[in-house]
């Protein structure tokens, strides 16, 4: 049986903290090989691969010096052939990650621009000052200070909207997209059959570049422009779009539901779906990442439910996800970590697995990891961990709140070694890894959760295969049940003749939801759930953190 995406689930493997095979306290495509049979296990589809490119690393791999190659960080041409090759043996197909906004200035095609080769000249977006002596925009870097770094000695100013070693490419200019296909078509020939756009909804700058006024959002001037499409399109035709089968996932920074739609409707070519983060933001304050505040479940909701509704009603698809590698746990933001770890965990699980999109898990999640809870600022690894915490010290916060907000915010929560068992190095490596294992290692582990019939894992299992099975989960229709209630998340998914009804208790007290009638029968299959199996009743009493799928067929 050929799956199409709406059945298949992705699982994000971080290559760095997954498995080490050969001890330098980095994790390797060997690594990853020995683990198949746990992936299998699992029961997912495709695994979605950080980018494994030679690179600096000053941004883990997100400044790519070589799109052809395998860093020998993570290992050979001929490992990587060998993954790909035993991967297929068990019905797994990779996805690689796609950098292709920016590359590292180390990388050949700069490093030839700044030498002053002809060819290379226009390949990344470069101005000279302004009259007045300023910087060309008054942009701001994603990660801190401006987005204009000096040419070399030119006198002009390359455009970096990341780390000034991320220097952005110059789409404008035919050559670029065209070795940018090339490059696409290379991995499809080595046999990969997704891919992952990183920040791809940037790509499409303006002509001419401008400052952002007083107030106004200097984000919009350059996401989300109409000329990305055109280039997506391109992409889609000149690539992927010549084969069959092929997954792809456009990473859309602070976009909108009418843009999701036009980037994932089937008919205009472009990718087959988005992430959006916007639900991950709920617990920004006023909009601003590095604060404290707790979640607003009311927001979650909404958000969640604008973007169901308005990718099924476009006919768009979304990419549905808790966490990624630029994310702290989702069980440290919208579950709980104590008493009810597993059982939260489950219920965050349920409720994303059972909308409408393609579900992704980010290594660890299954077994319900937590944040490392690190207690120093050494223990940081990452590049915008380390800007946010001299900008907030600057801002006169104290050391101790700076620190507090990194353990709450930082993207190094989510990439600690994969905690394998209870032993050292919680079983990622033999030696020192690379970034600290976290706390939670002795009790948390893959080891753990195996053991137990009733553990996260064999939830996740059981999701899986519930989306291959069902139709009302891959294909059904989206609606919101009870938007309004404070307590709960519901929704209702048709199929033809089969409905869905998901209730999912966001509380760590119980809480009460009015079924409709349709479900009080004998027939109501009580599909997946957490909680304890109890006759339904019109007025139903969840427990705390309980997630319930009811079907009707
Ligand atoms: O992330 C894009 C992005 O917008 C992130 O910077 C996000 O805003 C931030 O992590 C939230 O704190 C992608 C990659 O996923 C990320 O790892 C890279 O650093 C970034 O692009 C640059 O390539």
């Amino acid at each position: 049986m050929t799956l199409d995406f709406k059945q298949k689930v992705i699982y994000q493997i971080y290559p760095k903290s997954f498995r080490d095979s050969d001890g330098d306290g980095i994790g390797d495509l060997r690594g990853i090989i020995e683990k198949i049979p746990y992936l299998n296990e699992l029961g997912i589809d495709m695994i979605w691969l950080n980018p494994i490119f030679p690179s600096p690393q000053k941004d883990n791999g997100y400044d790519v010096s070589d799109y052809c190659k395998i860093d020998p960080l993570f290992g050979t041409m001929a490992d990587f052939e060998e993954l790909v090759a035993k991967l297929k043996s068990v019905n797994i197909d990779i996805m690689f990650d796609m950098v292709f906004n920016h590359t590292s200035t180390e990388h050949e095609w700069f490093q030839k621009a700044l030498a002053g080769v002809p060819e290379y000249q226009d390949f990344y977006i470069r101005r000279p000052l302004k009259t007045d002596g300023s910087l060309p925009t008054n942009w701001e870097s994603k990660f801190s200070g401006p987005v204009w770094a000096p040419f070399g000695d030119t006198g002009d100013y390359y455009l970096h909207l990341f780390d000034p070693s991320q220097a952005d490419l110059n789409w404008r200019h035919e050559p670029v997209r065209k070795k940018l296909y090339d490059v696409v078509n290379f991995w499809l020939d080595k046999g990969v059959k997704g891919f992952r756009f990183d920040v791809i909804n940037l790509i499409g700058k303006d002509k001419e570049l401008r400052d952002a006024l007083p107030g106004e959002n200097d984000k919009l001037l350059y996401t989300d422009r109409p000329i990305v499409h055109d280039y997506l399109h391109e992409m889609n035709q000149a690539s992927f779009g010549q084969h069959d089968g092929i997954i792809t996932v456009g990473e859309m920074s602070s976009t909108t539901v009418d843009q999701g739609i036009l980037y994932s409707q089937p008919d205009r070519q472009e990718l087959s779906m988005v992430f959006s983060f916007h639900h991950l933001k709920v617990d920004y304050e006023n909009g601003e990442k590095w604060t404290d505040m707790p979640y607003d479940f009311m927001a979650l909701k909404q958000i969640l439910h604008e973007w169901q509704k308005g990718m099924n009603d476009g006919n768009g698809w979304n990419a549905l996800f808790w966490n990624n590698h630029d994310q702290p746990r989702a069980l440290n933001r919208f579950g709980d970590t104590g008493r009810y770890r597993e059982k939260s965990a489950k219920m965050l699980a349920a409720s994303m697995h059972l909308l409408r999109g393609t579900p992704y898990i980010y290594q660890g999640e299954e077994i319900g990891m937590i944040n490392p809870e690190f207690d120093s600022l050494e223990d940081y690894q990452d590049v915008e961990s380390h800007n946010a915490y001299q900008q907030l010290r600057d801002d006169g916060l104290s050391e101790e709140k700076a620190l507090q907000l990194l353990r709450a915010k930082s993207r190094d929560n989510g990439r600690t070694p994969m905690q394998w068992n209870g032993g050292k190095h919680a079983g990622f490596s033999n030696e020192k890894p690379w970034l600290r294992v976290g706390k939670s290692a002795e009790s948390i582990h893959v080891e753990q959760s195996l053991k137990e019939r009733d553990s996260v894992f064999y939830f996740y299992q059981k999701l899986i295969q519930l989306r291959k099975d069902y139709r009302v989960i891959s294909h059904g229709s989206y609606e919101a049940y009870q938007l309004e209630h404070p307590e709960i998340m519901a929704y209702e998914r048709t199929y033809e003749s089969e409905r869905l009804l998901v209730l999912n208790n966001y509380q760590d007290v119980e809480a009460t939801i009015t079924l409709p009638d349709d479900y009080l029968n004998d027939h109501t299959m009580w599909l997946i759930g957490n909680g304890t199996k109890r006759p339904l009743t019109k007025e139903m009493t969840l427990e705390p953190y309980e997630t319930l799928a009811l079907y009707l067929a």
